[in-house]
């Protein structure tokens, strides 16, 4: 990896990825791409490159690649899993149609691409706890049948054309820089900024709602050690399971709540929230990452929480 783009470098995942893709590889050496209406702003901006790069056209896709000489695509496009299901064909069009364009790209241009998977591409018919690596995944959400497709042409094109495609299935990601926008899991990171502002929480979902979660810090080290790790010891590519830590939000509000301890929570179900929380996994068994890549995360519920409080509280004062 020497000449890297972020497809969506201006979202949750994104901005934070860019900044530390800079920090690893030299500012000037990490393009950030972004849409119009979603530019780059104070430091992501000032650090590095960024143009603007629409995921569905794969004429100013190729456009970038080649001027930049592009090596790597962070492919980060996507609409999350509440918000798919209200624009199924939007969620098609920027997924799909445009994981099409990257993929092609990257074979004329000879770049490796990560398009991350997510633990929506399983479903309730997929064994629930310790869900394996290689196991059933017939979602019904539609973001859960893009990123099961994402899978599938992913690994496509590895095998027929030997393009470099590498993903994980993310959990929910926690952080304190951009909020994530239209997911199920987005409710474990609201949570954070309900305590430091001293407002009762309101929980979409029901007590008992076990989903796996993972540090912004963790995730972003995934992407990136997984790119970088030796391709002779890869069984598997799109996608690995990872986890760091699973809960509910009872579970959530009482590491938060030692630390705040006025805090206050109450529960309005969100009856599509919950439809999508109860079909995805309790807990993912992340074994294959561990053994293939060295794949260890950092950050559990304690760690995180201490984290988040002190982050968001220096942030929001
Ligand atoms: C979502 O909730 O849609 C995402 C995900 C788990 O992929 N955070």
């Amino acid at each position: 990896m020497k000449h890297i783009l972020i497809i969506g470098a201006t979202g949750q995942i994104g901005s934070e990825l860019t900044m530390e893709l800079r920090k690893r590889y030299g500012n000037q050496n990490v393009v950030a791409g972004y849409i119009l209406g979603a530019e780059p702003k104070g430091e992501l901006k000032e650090s590095g490159p960024s143009a603007i790069v629409d995921v569905t056209d794969g004429a100013m896709i190729e456009s970038v690649v080649r001027e930049y000489h592009i090596d790597t695509i962070y492919n980060l496009a996507a609409l999350l899993s509440v918000v798919a299901e209200s624009k199924p064909k939007l969620a098609w069009k920027i997924g799909i149609d445009g994981l099409w364009n990257v993929l092609e790209v990257a074979r004329e241009q000879g770049c490796a691409v990560f398009t991350p998977s997510s633990i929506g591409s399983f479903g309730s018919s997929t064994p629930h706890t310790k869900t394996p690596q290689d196991t059933i995944q017939r979602p019904r959400t539609m973001y859960g049948v893009t990123k099961v497709t994402t899978e599938l042409l992913s690994d496509y094109y590895f095998n027929k054309y030997g393009v470099d495609t590498r993903a994980v299935r993310f959990p929910g990601i926690i952080s304190n820089v951009t909020p994530p926008g239209g997911g199920t899991t987005d409710y474990a990171v609201d949570i954070y900024y309900s305590a430091v502002k001293g407002e009762k929480f309101v929980c979409p979902v029901k007590e008992g709602t076990l989903m796996d979660m993972m540090y912004m810090p963790d995730a972003l080290n995934a992407a990136i050690m997984l790119m970088e790790a030796d391709p002779a010891k890869l069984i598997h590519r799109n996608a690995f399971n990872i986890a760091a830590m699973s809960f509910g939000p009872e579970t959530i509000f009482q590491a938060i709540k030692k630390h705040v301890l006025e805090f206050e929570m109450v529960y309005n179900i969100d009856p599509l929230k919950q439809r999508i929380a109860d079909s995805w996994p309790d807990s993912l068994d992340d074994t294959c990452a561990r053994n293939e890549w060295g794949w260890k995360p950092a950050y559990d519920l304690e760690s995180m929480t201490v984290d988040m409080l002190e982050k968001l509280r220096a942030k929001l004062k």
